[in-house]
């Protein structure tokens, strides 16, 4: 918390609409003099004095505190799926919103000049649906006062404050916006980047302001008020959004030099009461929790096998699990990445090595290049039983081939020739004469009992489908978007193809696609029966990128849309006993990173919350064996953990040093429950449950196929019991 250094109005008036000194008031025509000005000034003086009396600071923040330079960097898509700690806080601020370009993740910064440091927005957006924003505070900060003192350079759009903030895509917005002062609500979207806003109050700037500019809202109630530089104010009454965080959001380039953000000391005991009492909550749920404990833990560069000195073999969320000695105990492959750019469209596995949880190399292909650690991308590489005789094969595509290798040697069993890039294949996926691969799956369109036809996928335009003799039954041309998802619906033993927004037959016809009601791409799918004791039928769950998460059924009918912004990395479990069926869950990236959405088996929302600001896998986690399982955030031991359906955290991980860049979900040791994996480029550790092995009836959920392995699967965890 800092001093506020009140700055006073000197410099050149500003005007936003005309980008130039002209005029500007805030009251209309009896408020158009200087003098007029200053009365209000003074009364606001007063006002601000007597609440000044009973008030008590939630936030002060001059940004003194704040290093100098760029406040967050580029990491792009590797908050999709990584944690980084660059998704944490900067002071008392996250980055909430950014988009894919750079420039986007570049946009805040911490100036100084003078002694006095401003955080800067320094881009011009031009997007509507996702907008610049740093967010500070609590989701139980309820009626307060906000005040932004701010400078905007030359740009266009909108400027200021968001308070009451649900996540970056739900707020109340007071700020400038052309040659309006303007207070809206802002509620997700009613389509495809149309975002929902209603203006709750605005009035035309027709006179001279400073340089700079001062806002202040309050919020008591429903009650809501915001007046511009001390002018009197706009009121709007709305109970859309009865708590929550304060953000800084602006279209248009613009220097904040502070926040400071006021209660009264009886509401700031209130919230510090709603606060402790979840912190409580949560601790008396972690206590009552299987803690983690470190199982096994290796390293992936240096010394390995005791003798042995290898080059960095490690990788980013680029790991795949399976048996492939043959011991009956699950192993790991560790797919390094080449990356033949443009930045990951043309991409391919690396180095492959493969290893046990002892940490003993079974066997490397490929040389070994610790720079080869980069993953934002599919990779299509798999371990699967293809011929279903017991032993696992490692199947992948490299040097525009498509190989069968032996799970316990590496050595090829057969290869061919990947598929000539088709012609409809746009630049710059269409690098080389033949197709890289974007990921491999396994399914069973011949109906042969197993998973015997492989489907091969290019970015992002076509499939192929092949018998296990590596022979071509089929091809498909569709908008694949990332990863598919397979199930008999017809009851005919063969398996139908979900695979971007189109619905395939065993035979390669196409059943429907949606392709001209849904744009953007699939980011992860699948078809499930979420009450099957209910009589419900199967439908697709589709996280839809920026066209949010839709529910449809086997016709091709969309049932539910939720325009949540990019929604990807789905799940499907039972996160919650009292709700009949499955749940789904679904988080935010691209625009808006961290807002999670809970669904019900009838793909309604049931919860939303935006714990962090960065991606996640999501994934469900069968940690007690009782029937309602968790998802694991991230293994940062602050910012991350295992969540449940209420979207509490209800385990935590231990502070030893562990890698937080990645985490998988795997059943590897004593019961039926799951381990956590986690790593970075250089180890891996794997923790289980302090209460491991145990006893009795356990949950024991169906999963997908391990060999069904990707960063943008739809994790679908079907009930299932262990008995005693
Ligand atoms: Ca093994
Ligand atoms: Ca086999
Ligand atoms: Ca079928
Ligand atoms: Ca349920």
């Amino acid at each position: 918390m800092n001093t506020v250094k009140r700055r006073s109005h000197q410099r050149p008036a500003f005007c936003l609409d005309c980008q130039s000194q002209c005029t500007w008031t805030n009251g209309g025509p009896n408020d158009s003099s200087g003098e007029d000005f200053f009365l209000a000034a003074f009364l606001s003086f007063l006002s601000a004095q007597a609440i000044g009396q009973g008030e008590a600071p939630l936030l002060d923040d001059d940004f003194s505190d704040l290093p100098t330079g760029h406040l967050f960097s580029v990491v792009g898509a590797h908050l999709e799926y990584h944690f980084l700690p660059e998704a944490g806080p900067k002071g008392n601020w996250y980055v909430a919103a950014f988009t894919s370009d750079p420039e986007s993740q570049r946009a805040w910064r911490v100036l100084e000049k003078d002694g006095e440091k401003t955080l800067f927005q320094s881009i011009q957006n031009l997007r509507r649906h996702t907008r610049p924003m740093v967010m500070t505070g609590d989701p139980a900060w309820s009626d307060y006062m906000v005040e932004v003192e701010m400078t905007p350079h030359q740009g266009k759009g909108r400027t200021g404050v968001a308070f009451r903030v649900k996540n970056s895509r739900c707020y109340y917005f007071f700020g400038v916006e052309g040659n309006r002062a303007v207070l809206m609500k802002v509620n997700h979207a009613t389509a495809f980047h149309k975002p929902d806003e209603t203006i709750l109050g605005e009035r035309v700037i027709e006179g001279e302001t400073g340089e700079q500019l001062s806002l202040k809202v309050s919020c008591t109630g429903p009650k809501l008020k915001a007046s511009l530089n001390g002018g009197s104010p706009i009121e709007a009454t709305d109970d859309s959004f009865p708590k929550g965080k304060v953000a800084l959001t602006s279209d248009l380039p613009v220097e904040y030099h502070y926040a400071r953000i006021t209660t009264t000391p009886e509401t700031k005991e209130a919230i510090e009461s709603e606060i402790a009492e979840r912190v409580a909550e949560e601790k008396s749920l972690q206590d009552a929790n299987p803690k983690m404990v470190l199982w096994k833990t290796f390293k992936t560069e240096g010394v390995i096998n005791k003798v042995q000195k290898v080059d960095g073999f490690g990788v980013g969320r680029n790991l795949r699990f399976g048996d492939l000695d043959g011991d009956g105990d699950k192993d790991v492959l560790i797919g390094q990445v080449i990356n033949h750019g443009p930045k990951d469209r043309n991409s391919e596995v690396g180095c492959m090595t493969a290893m046990t949880f002892d940490g003993d190399i079974l066997w490397q292909s490929g040389m070994p290049d610790p720079w080869k650690d980069n993953q934002t991308s599919d990779v299509a590489f798999q371990i699967h039983d293809l011929d279903n005789d017991g032993k696992n094969e490692v199947i992948y595509c490299r040097d525009f081939q498509l190989t069968i290798a032996e799970g316990a040697t590496g050595e090829t069993i057969k290869k061919i020739s990947m598929p000539d890039t088709p012609e409809n294949v746009r630049e710059p996926y269409n690098r080389f004469p033949k197709i890289l691969g974007d990921c491999l799956f396994f399914l069973d369109v011949e109906g042969k009992g197993h998973a015997s036809n492989i489907l091969v996928k290019n970015r992002y335009s076509n499939f192929w489908i092949y018998n296990s003799d590596l022979e071509l039954l089929w091809t498909g041309e569709c908008n694949t978007g990332h990863y598919p998802y397979a199930a008999d619906i017809d009851g005919d033993g063969k398996d139908e193809l979900s695979i971007g927004y189109s619905l395939y037959d065993d035979d390669g016809t196409q059943l429907w696609n949606l392709e001209d009601e849904v744009k953007d791409h699939a980011d992860g799918v699948a078809l499930v029966n979420f009450n099957p004791e209910m009589g419900d039928e199967i439908r697709l769950l589709c996280a839809a990128s920026d066209e949010g998460m839709f529910f449809a059924d086997m016709k091709g009918n969309i049932l539910k849309h939720h325009f949540i912004g990019h929604a990807q990395n789905p799940a499907v479990a039972n996160f919650r006993d009292e709700l009949p069926g499955l749940e789904a869950l679904s988080i935010n990236f691209w625009g808006n990173q961290g807002i999670i959405h809970l669904y019900d088996s009838e793909g309604d929302i049931y919860h939303e919350f935006e714990p962090v600001h960065h991606g996640s896998m999501c994934l469900p986690i069968n940690w007690t064996g009782k029937s309602e399982e968790f998802f694991v955030l991230s293994p940062n031991v602050e910012q991350g953990g295992l969540f449940d359906g209420w979207g509490r955290k209800v385990v935590t991980f231990p502070a030893d040093g562990h890698p937080e860049l990645c985490n998988a979900v795997v059943d590897l040791t004593g019961d039926c429950r799951d381990e956590i994996v986690v790593w970075d480029p250089y180890e891996i550790w794997v923790y289980t449950q302090n209460d491991n092995p145990k006893e009795g009836k356990l949950y024991s959920p169906k999963r997908n196929s391990l060999s069904n392995y990707s960063n943008y699967q739809t994790t679908v965890s079907l009930p299932g019991w262990r008995e005693e």
